[in-house]
């Protein structure tokens, strides 16, 4: 079975529907994996939720990995369900609403719930695993905490994770941090075609683009966001290793590019 990894959503519904039928023209039955964060901050969370529970009446084969906005907005949820009249004071107050105007409340925190129930997905027949944020690469992926698996982020300047992983857990793919165009890290001993770590958060929030990744093929489809470009995501510096990089920093980033 084919698998397409899909990267960060944020409640862009037209690009997911977009995205989906690029994917299907290349197989519609293949399986979907979600990398997480899906509702937050974008403009049509219902399409998302309404989207996702279309494609199983149609049988698609659907996983959900736990990203840190599905931590925030289940709160968020629950509370909107409990308590109706409530204004949300959040920066959440539009997920909430769109939920609530669509009646599906309850359908987004079932999904919220059963993605917060996965904190990795390795894909069957495969040496790759599906995670939010990424992994200590000195502890490797079973010591690593899963608290810190949804949820590692650089800082602006600091070392990104994957520059100092070995691919001894096999290939890793995340979201969470967003690039112009996905990250790829490239296996340390050269040879070997598959990389170790792909980033596929290509920012479809910020005016970016919503990427997905089919890991059996190193292959990237991507769509063009819908959403205004915003000022901060224009001037993102890439990701970049430092200059003293064990592995040289130059032709890491010539190939990090070539996705
Ligand atoms: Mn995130």
């Amino acid at each position: 079975m084919r698998t397409f990894v899909i990267g960060d959503l944020h409640g862009c519904g037209s690009e997911l529907i977009a995205l989906l039928n690029r994917l299907d023209r290349e197989d519609p039955t293949a399986r979907l994996v979600f990398v997480g964060d899906l509702l937050t901050k974008g403009p049509e969370p219902e399409v998302v939720v309404e989207e996702l529970l279309a494609r199983r009446v149609e049988q698609r084969e659907i996983v959900l990995v736990c990203g840190n906005h599905e931590i925030k907005i289940r709160k968020k949820i629950k509370r909107a369900i409990e308590r109706p009249l409530e204004e949300d004071e959040s920066n959440h107050q539009h997920t909430i609403d769109a939920l609530r105007d669509a009646d599906l409340l309850h359908e987004a925190l079932d999904l919220v719930e059963e993605a917060m129930c996965r904190v990795s997905y390795a894909i069957p027949g495969e040496r790759c695993t599906v995670i939010h944020g990424g992994i200590d690469p000195q502890l490797g992926f079973a010591l690593t905490p899963d608290a810190y698996k949804i949820s590692v982020k650089a800082e602006e300047d600091d070392r990104d994770w994957w520059w100092d992983y070995d691919g001894r857990d096999g290939l890793i793919v995340v979201g969470h941090k967003p690039f112009h165009k996905p990250v790829v890290v490239p296996h340390p001993d050269g040879r070997r075609s598959r990389p170790i770590v792909v980033n596929i958060d290509t920012g479809c929030a910020y005016g970016g683009r919503l990427t997905a990744y089919e890991p059996d093929r190193d292959r990237f489809l991507s769509v063009p966001s819908a959403q205004p470009t915003q000022s901060w995501f224009v001037n993102r510096k890439h990701s970049s290793p430092e200059m003293d990089a064990p592995r040289g920093a130059s032709d890491v980033q010539d190939q990090k590019l070539s996705g």
